[in-house]
This record gives structure tokens, C-alpha cells and sequence, in this order.
């Protein structure tokens, strides 16, 4: 495959104007008639018909009511040539597929067994060209007009996107049923869905007065646990009519789950499918953090109703224009929905976690790539949480309601278009009349800026300076390396702990006590006037730009700021940038240390505090986090230093974290009401640190929890800690756990992945035993991700000093590459640190990553991964 390029992009050629599709649907063959209304640019007037199709058996053609013969138009691996073709012209084809034997999951496949499966389709970015000839491009936007025949019994339900359009019997025991899309979409929002389906049905009057029926589909086991994404439904579509004044535009909105989906979710228009981990819900099989990503992701989905679909992107380039911006209004929904600086927390950490480690490797791309070999490689971290701080920084330099003035004209200029981001940042700025095309930096640069600020205290004129300079990452200068423009939101703290009012030398008065200035240059200074003591500065409030913060502060002003900062998130964030300092002393650092401690205690004893902010105050930063402090990642000592540090929370504040867990047991009723879940938050974060020294009260409180609990959270959390302590206690959980849950695919999942992390090397001798077991499934991403993501999180196993990890990791891409390539992929990109680790653990990925490289049949899509680590 040969690279594409942004600057390579050129209008279609040829577009679809309306396309009709029928469908005779079975799992082992199905056959796919086409006709479509086909409009060539007539500034290409030379350019022959093009049109992508893989893996497509042609059973018939013809152009303009002419049968075509085999003469008149070129098939090759990627697609149909008719040469001849001019102007305006009807192509119809037939094509046959295979459903079943397609395993990976793109295009039209089948969901379970042979006998009890039913049929769906997972067609962004490249899937609908496995179903049909078609200018499978994102700026081709079509009218679809969709009939579906089947078997009656077999498959009784028959969903495609749009309003129903009639349905009705056919002799032999089929039946049929129409579907009519009225808005022009791009191809990969096309989606089907047939089988044995039960639903759950509700409705929805909008803001315009459309009254919609609203309906999620599952399998019989799993109609009871729709209800929860239901709610989340209705809340999302109240939520888009308020904040963004946008309403939906069907007069059916239809969800359908799955248990073989390589993805989270799929906004097909009007047809949303999804992986039904992120779609069932229920208290005892589901977690609170479940509950979450369910409504997270069902909001997610159908904010794409406008951001996605009705303004699409023009290319695969602009791939976060949609996402980036989703994310972050799925990320503002939640906030409203639940505790805003608690959702910060939790998306700081994945930014954190996942895409500061992707930018600073070899997989590191812009926001804005500008070229791909495999475009299904690019649904990354990068592409959606940096895509969404790209937002969060416009909408908080342009405020809330220039924010949404420039989202009203980004909606009215580019409905039912296919835009790039260069057109999101116009609308936004020609919205406001400003300009802010220096924004188009964040997309182009890959790698993480680093933000730094110093502080200087004139006593004698009671003036601050603060100096904020910015240096782009290290690593990957693209071709533009210009400053970028940062939103530094800050506030000042006194020592007594109250804010200073904030006036900058040459104003008259101060306005208000926490401000936001836009740092465009390499380097500025900012001077506050009638500041009365050395303040302690408070930067990037709410985490206003995604930069490594690099502040000159001392232990004593984070404990200050720990303790008094207004804002959550910067609490949180002095927390962990004490714990970090402690990590990179090996825990030797008398003045932090004694800081943190008396901080992380006083926040115990601050009985106003949310439980859930507590819970976020006593977490270590991640793992992947810490490591990449070092010089060169030795699992050992960050797991030695880790350790040390865990276990210092875990003595110092013993008493209090008994004395809370014992409190919040007592009270616990398994709840889903919306305080709960902070609570068993906490008191979850208690028992783990109860038994990160193996105590007998920790443990004995584990068995007690896990048999009694009353919730999955519980019941998952205690299981946790019994795994780590291992021996008896944990394989009688262990067994327990499996008994009770042995027909819920989704929880056997946690029970793969508790056991896939549990800190030691043999973990790694249990994943392979549980692999043989009957209930694992190498073709349901699902499974796979439980045990081989989990295991190659496991610093002790797929670490292992021995590279016994690597090479077992390295067997088991090789083997999924030839089930699903995209899940292979994503799994091998669990290498891409490995230059940063010592020698001799870095030679042995280097090696596993060149004999895989070396295979004589790799997926564009994996090589594609393992090309780029090694560059
Ligand atoms: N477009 C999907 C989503 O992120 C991914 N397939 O919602
Ligand atoms: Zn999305």
C-alpha cells in the first residue's frame, strides 16, 4: 500500500447523488444489488469511474440499463474500473458476501453463533467498500434507499438507518421491510442490523416538536440492561437542545448492541451500534465506572448526530474534526451530568496516561496527520483526547457564549458538508472577529509542549512577575514549530489561603480572582500589582491546556495548594505532582514527603471534602506515568518505587483509612443514586490501601466485602485486592466469581482481566492456561482485549526480565493478524515505548518487533504499526 497525503487531496471525481440497495441477506451469502446515481465533476471530465470495492464476488453489471461485459470495465484487489464511463450515468451491480467467515469485523458480518447470530455491518472508516462498489470517501454524501430481505424466523428484526418505508411477507417464510434515509450521508455512517433482537422502546417530543421513537435492541439475556442507556439517551438529546441548540432529525432513533465489535460505538445515522460493554448496565453485573462509560459513550454517539454526520469530514485528515470535538461535548455533558472537576480528573488521566505516552514515541502523529498508510490506525488518543483539549482551549479562550456563537455558525455554514478543521477554526473566529488560525498549530504539531513558570516577589512594591514560557516537544518538529497558543486559566493563593484579586500593572482594577491569559509567544511575563505576600501561583486551572507543566514551586506550595486550591482539578493535580517529586526521590525527600502527608491527611480529616475528590487525592498517577520519569524504564524499580510509595500512604494514614473504610461499609446499601458511587469510590480506594501491605485487616475485610457485597463495584474491587494478595483466598474468589457470573460474557471479562493483572510473573503462565479454557474467544475483541491490553499493562508479566512476555505477546498478534487486524494492531502498539526502556528489555522488544515485521503475511493495518515503532 502506498502512503496518502494530505496535499495529494482532490474533489471526487465522480459522487453519488442517491443510491439504492438491496439486500437478500443470509449469514452464509448474501447478495447485495446496487444502483447508483453517479455525477461526474466536470472539471475531471478525463477521469475514468472509480469506484472501491474488497473482497466482492460481481455477479452481474451494467451501466445505463446495458449489461456490461468483462471487456468494459477492470477489477482488481482494490476495486471496479469502468473506463467508458461519462457524465451523468446509472451503474447497477451485484455482488455476493460472505458474512460469516468474515472475522474482521468490517464490512457485513455475523454477531455470535452460526445458528443464533444475527447480522450487522461496521462500515467507518473503509468497511462499506467490503459490501458494495462504491467512492467509499467521506465527502461523497448519498440519499440511501435500503430494502432488506431474510428469512422471517431467522431474522425477524430489520433495521437500517433513516425512517422506516414499508415492510412486508414474501412467499417461502422471508419477509421485507424498506428503510429511507432523507439526509445525504457519507458511506460510513451506512448500517444494517437483522436477527432475533428483543427492544425496549420509549420516546422523545424535541425541540422543534418531532415526536421520536426511540428504541435499544439486544439479545434476550440482555434486554433487562438497557434501561440505564436509555436514560442516558434522553438526557443527551435534552442536553444538545439546550447547550448547542441541536435537535435530532429522524423520526426513529434506533441503538443496537453487540458483543463482536472492535470499536466502542458506531454513530451510524439514525442506527447507532454498540460493543455491549458500552451499552448494558446493571448494578450487579456492571461497575460505577460502567454506568459512566455508558452514559459517556450513548451521549457520545449521538452528539455525532451533528458533529459527524451532519457536518461530516472531507477526508480521513480531518478524522478529530468529528471526534475531537464529540469527545469534548461528551466530555462537558457528563460534567454537567455529574461533578464537573471529578470528570476533569478523570479525563486529565487519560490524556495523561494514554496520550502523552503515544505522543512522546514512535507512533507519535498530530492531531491533524498529514499522511497514513492505514487509516483504521488512527482512531488514537491523540485523534480524540488532544482533539478534545484542542476544543476545550478555544472554547475557554473564547468563553461560553462566544464559544457557542462560533458552534452555531460552524453548524449553519457547513450542514450537510463534508469541512476540515481549517473550516471549524474560521466559523469560530469569524463568529467572535477574531482570528484564530493560530489554533491550527495544535493540529499540525505532534508531540507534547511543555509549559514552565517562574515566579518572582517584590516586596517592596507588592508586584508579582510571572514569567510563562513555552518549548515545543522535543521530539518529531514538524514542519511548523511556531509557538502555539496556550490558555494559562490562573489564580493566586496567599499563604493564609485566599485568593488575590488580579490586577496586572497599567489596569485600573482588579477583575475577579482567577483569569485566563493566552501565552502565543516563546516566552511572556505578566506583572500583578497589590499582591501583599508572596503568593503561591495556581496555573492551568481545570487543566486549561494540555501541556507537561514544569513550575518552579516548592513542596510547602503544592501542600498549599493541595489544601486550599478553589479548584478540584488543581488539588488533584498538586497531589500527584507531589507524588511524582517522591517517585523520582525514590521516596527520600524529607521536605515532600512530610508535605504529602500532612496534606493527604488533612484532606482525610475535611469531612465536607466529596468522597470521590478524596478517592482522587489518595491515587498514585498511573504506572505508565511514572515510568516514563526515568531516564530509562526499568520495571523494577518503578515497581519497587511504587511500591514504597503506596505502602508509606498506606501506614501513615492507617488509622484514618480504617476508620473510613469501616464507616462507609457500614453505610453502604449498593445504590445507584448519584452519591453513592463516590462513596464506594473512597471506600473502594480504603480497602486497596488496607491491603497493599497484606495485613490480615486489609484482607479479612476483602473476604467480608466480597461476600457480602451487594454491587459489582464491591464485589469487583475486593476481588482485586484478594488477586494481588493471591494463595487460597483468591482462587476461592476467584471460582466463586466465575459460578455466579459463567453466563455473562461481560463480567467473565473482568474475571480474564483481574486475573491478566495481577503484579507478578507468572501471570503470564495463567493468561496462557486461560486462553485454552472454552469461554475465551480469539475472535471476540472483547475477550481479547480483557486478557492481552490488561496483560501488557502487567509491568511484572509482559516485562518479564526473561522476555518470555514479549515473545508469548509477539505469538499472539501474529495469531490475531489473521482473525482481526485492527485489534493485532492495536495490541502491538503496546511495543511503542520500547526504546525507552533499559538495554537488555529494549533488545528483546526490538527483536520480537523485527521477527514480526519479517512474516511473510502481515495486515496493511499491522505492519503499518510495526513499520512506525521501528523507524
Ligand atoms: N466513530 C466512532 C466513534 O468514535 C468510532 N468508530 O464514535
Ligand atoms: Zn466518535
Amino acid at each position: 500500500r502506498a502512503p496518502v497525503y494530505l496535499h495529494d487531496y482532490r474533489a471526487p471525481a465522480w459522487s453519488v447523488r442517491n443510491v439504492a440497495l438491496e439486500f437478500d441477506l443470509d449469514a452464509a451469502q448474501t447478495e447485495v444489488l446496487a444502483e447508483l446515481e453517479l455525477q461526474q465533476d466536470p472539471a475531471q471530465a478525463d477521469a475514468a469511474l472509480f469506484l472501491h470495492g474488497e473482497a466482492l464476488e460481481l455477479l452481474e453489471i451494467s451501466l445505463d440499463g446495458c449489461e456490461l461485459s468483462p471487456a468494459d470495465y477492470q477489477l482488481d484487489a482494490n476495486g471496479l474500473t469502468v473506463p467508458h464511463a461519462r457524465g451523468n450515468v446509472r451503474l447497477r451491480t451485484r455482488v455476493r458476501i460472505a458474512p460469516e467467515l468474515n472475522t474482521a469485523l468490517q464490512g457485513l458480518y455475523l454477531s455470535g453463533s452460526h445458528e443464533a447470530g444475527f447480522l450487522l455491518t461496521q462500515c467507518e472508516a473503509e468497511g462499506f467498500r467490503r459490501i458494495t462498489f462504491f467512492t467509499d470517501r467521506p465527502d461523497v454524501l448519498a440519499r440511501y434507499s435500503v430494502m432488506l430481505r431474510a428469512d422471517r424466523a431467522r431474522y425477524p428484526v430489520l433495521l437500517a438507518n433513516g425512517n422506516p418505508d414499508g415492510a412486508g411477507e414474501l412467499p417461502d417464510g422471508r419477509h421485507w421491510a424498506r428503510w429511507l434515509d432523507p439526509h445525504p450521508k457519507p458511506s460510513y455512517l451506512f448500517a444494517l442490523v437483522a436477527g432475533k433482537l428483543e427492544h425496549i422502546e420509549d420516546h422523545y417530543r424535541t425541540s422543534e416538536g418531532r415526536d421520536v421513537c426511540l428504541r435499544i435492541y439486544a439479545e434476550a439475556n440482555a434486554i433487562a440492561q438497557c434501561d440505564h442507556a436509555m436514560r442516558s439517551l434522553k438526557h443527551s438529546m435534552r442536553w444538545d437542545e439546550e447547550k448547542f441548540g441541536r435537535a435530532y432529525d429522524l423520526d426513529v432513533f434506533n441503538i443496537v448492541a453487540t458483543h463482536d465489535f472492535t470499536m466502542g460505538a458506531m454513530e451510524n445515522k439514525g442506527l447507532n451500534i454498540f460493543n455491549a460493554k458500552y451499552l448494558l448496565a446493571n448494578m450487579q453485573t456492571s461497575t460505577d465506572a460502567d454506568f459512566a462509560h455508558v452514559e459517556a459513550v450513548v451521549a457520545h454517539e449521538y452528539f455525532h448526530n451533528w458533529t459527524g454526520n451532519r457536518v461530516t469530514c472531507r477526508d480521513w485528515f480531518q478524522l478529530s474534526l468529528k471526534e475531537g470535538l464529540t469527545v469534548y461535548r461528551e466530555q462537558e455533558f457528563c460534567a454537567d451530568m455529574g461533578s464537573r472537576s471529578l470528570k476533569r480528573i478523570e479525563d486529565v488521566q487519560t490524556l495523561w496516561r494514554a496520550q502523552f505516552a503515544e505522543d512522546a514515541g514512535p507512533l507519535a502523529h498530530a492531531v491533524r496527520p498529514e499522511h497514513y498508510l492505514e487509516i483504521n490506525n488512527f482512531y488514537t488518543a491523540t485523534i480524540y483526547e488532544k482533539g478534545a483539549e484542542i476544543v476545550r482551549m478555544l472554547a475557554v479562550a473564547l468563553g461560553r457564549d462566544g464559544f457557542r456563537r462560533g458552534m452555531d455558525l460552524y453548524f449553519a455554514r457547513h450542514d450537510g458538508q463534508a469541512a476540515t478543521v481549517e473550516d471549524f477554526l474560521a466559523a469560530l473566529g469569524d463568529a467572535n472577529k477574531t482570528d484564530l488560525s493560530n489554533y491550527l498549530s495544535w493540529y499540525r504539531q505532534a508531540g507534547t509542549p511543555r509549559l514552565s513558570a517562574n515566579g518572582r516577589y517584590d516586596a517592596a512594591t507588592r508586584t508579582y512577575h510571572l514569567q510563562l514560557s513555552q518549548q515545543v516537544a522535543s521530539i518529531l518538529l514538524a514542519a511548523d514549530n511556531s509557538p502555539l497558543p496556550i490558555p494559562v486559566a490562573l489564580s493566586l493563593y496567599l499563604p493564609n489561603g485566599d485568593a488575590v484579586p488580579l490586577r496586572l500593572a497599567g489596569e485600573v482594577a482588579a477583575s475577579g480572582i482567577e483569569r485566563v491569559f493566552v501565552l502565543d509567544r516563546d516566552s511572556m511575563t505578566l506583572v500583578f500589582e497589590d499582591v501583599f505576600a508572596p503568593p503561591v501561583p495556581s496555573l492551568l486551572r481545570g487543566y486549561s491546556a494540555p501541556v507537561l507543566p514544569q513550575f518552579d514551586v516548592s513542596a510547602d506550595d503544592l501542600a498549599l495548594l493541595l489544601r486550599a486550591d478553589s479548584d478540584g482539578c488543581n488539588r488533584w493535580m498538586a497531589a500527584q505532582a507531589l507524588m511524582t517529586r517522591l517517585f523520582d526521590a525514590d521516596v527520600n525527600d524529607a521536605t515532600t514527603l512530610v508535605a504529602m502527608n500532612d496534606g493527604l491527611a488533612a484532606a482525610m480529616d475535611d469531612a465536607t471534602l466529596d468522597p470521590a475528590l478524596l478517592a482522587q487525592l489518595l491515587s498514585l498517577p498511573a504506572d505508565s506515568i511514572l515510568a516514563e520519569r526515568l531516564a530509562e524504564i526499568d520495571p523494577d524499580v518503578v515497581h519497587a518505587r511504587i511500591g514504597a510509595l503506596e505502602k508509606n500512604i498506606a501506614m501513615v494514614l492507617h488509622a484514618r483509612v480504617l476508620a473510613r473504610y469501616d464507616a462507609l461499609s457500614a453505610d453502604e446499601t449498593g445504590a445507584v443514586e448519584a452519591r453513592a458511587p463516590a462513596r464506594r469510590r473512597l471506600k473502594n480506594r480504603c480497602l486497596d490501601l488496607l491491603c497493599s501491605r497484606n495485613d490480615a485487616a486489609g484482607i479479612v475485610r476483602a473476604l467480608n466485602q466480597f461476600e457480602n457485597a451487594r454491587c459489582m463495584t464491591d464485589s469487583l474491587a475486593a476481588l482485586v485486592c484478594l488477586v494481588r494478595a493471591g494463595g487460597e483466598p483468591a482462587e476461592h474468589a476467584l471460582a466463586a466469581f466465575h459460578a455466579r457470573h459463567a453466563d455473562d460474557a461481560l463480567v467473565l471479562d473482568k474475571w480474564f482481566a483481574v486475573q491478566a493483572a495481577r503484579p507478578h510473573a507468572d501471570t503470564l503462565d495463567t493468561v496462557q492456561a486461560l486462553t485454552e479454557r472454552a469461554d475465551f474467544r480469539w475472535n471476540n475483541p472483547n475477550k481479547v482485549y480483557a486478557l492481552f491490553m490488561t496483560l501488557a499493562r502487567n509491568l511484572h508479566a509482559f516485562h518479564r526480565a526473561d522476555g518470555a512476555g514479549y515473545a508469548y505477546f509477539g505469538a499472539c498478534v501474529q495469531r490475531l493478524d489473521a482473525i482481526n487486524p485492527q485489534v493485532a494492531a492495536r495490541l502491538a502498539a503496546s511495543f511503542k515505548e520500547w526504546r525507552r526502556y533499559e538495554p537488555h528489555r529494549r533488545a528483546l522488544m526490538q527483536s520480537e518487533l523485527q521477527r514480526l515485521i519479517e512474516l511473510p503475511t502481515l495486515s496493511p493495518d499491522l505492519r503499518d504499526i510495526l513499520q512506525r515503532a521501528l523507524a
